[in-house]
């Protein structure tokens, strides 16, 4: 019920604080990724075509998410922190025009492809993919009377300003300060944070409740939190 009740709340806010922007700004680029795995190691190649304006030298950037580790690259630089990778070049690439990179890696459990991909800084939408809302992490574990957090963004630009709506169902008090729950054609990249808090409550019960996030056009996301109770 509380929780039902906040999230009613949270839209009236965000209606209040929508700005009025013309629709513009696709995504920059289309990223077409495949890689061939074997038990610990993996090829990836890839193609990127620029539906921007002429890159004059580029750097593309993408998040690995399941501990890979690049071990060889050629015809571009090369840097990673943790699963934060940039590959670039000085070469010049016109509208429309696409470029091939590649790399040899290491992997541990399941190779699944990286996220958040860009090219000098704007947003890439990945080929073949349907649109989504992307929730991340899938799951949070916060301590009776802590707060815990996830993000949220989209994996393609929307056309116009986007409410992203919330439903939860679970058991449990759990609170969350006033957010912008919308994504407009120019933020649709950026992870929006949301903070959720495991209210006290008098049970002995670890509450459990699941937020999917949803926006018209877009393939839904859930995040699970779960309390640890300290009664
Ligand atoms: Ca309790
Ligand atoms: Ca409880």
């Amino acid at each position: 019920m509380h929780i039902r009740a906040l999230f009613a709340a949270l839209v009236g806010v965000c209606a209040a604080i929508v700005p009025v922007t013309a629709a513009q700004a696709a995504a920059g680029c289309e990223v077409t990724y495949s890689a061939s795995t074997w038990s610990t190691g993996f090829a990836a190649n890839f193609q990127i075509k620029n539906l921007g304006d002429t890159w004059n030298g580029y750097v593309v950037g993408f998040t690995f998410t399941a501990n890979q580790q690049i071990t060889q690259s050629w015809n571009h630089t090369v840097t990673q922190s943790g699963p934060h990778v940039t590959m670039s070049s000085a070469a010049t690439v016109a509208t429309g025009q696409s470029i091939w990179l590649g790399f040899l890696g290491n992997h541990t459990g399941v190779n699944t492809p990286p996220t958040n991909w860009r090219v000098n800084g704007v947003a890439c939408t990945l080929a073949g993919q349907p649109p989504a809302v992307i929730a991340e992490p899938d799951e949070v574990t916060v301590p009776e009377g802590t707060s815990g957090s996830f993000t949220v963004r989209l994996s393609h630009p929307p056309a116009a300003n986007t409410f992203l709506m919330m439903s939860i169902s679970g058991t449990g008090v759990w609170a969350s300060p006033p957010i912008a729950l919308y994504f407009t054609p120019t933020n649709w990249s950026t992870p929006q944070r949301f903070s959720v808090v495991s209210m006290p409550d008098a049970d002995t019960i670890d509450d459990r409740v699941v937020f999917t996030l949803s926006a018209t056009g877009y393939t839904p996301d859930t995040v699970t939190f779960t309390q640890l109770d300290d009664d």
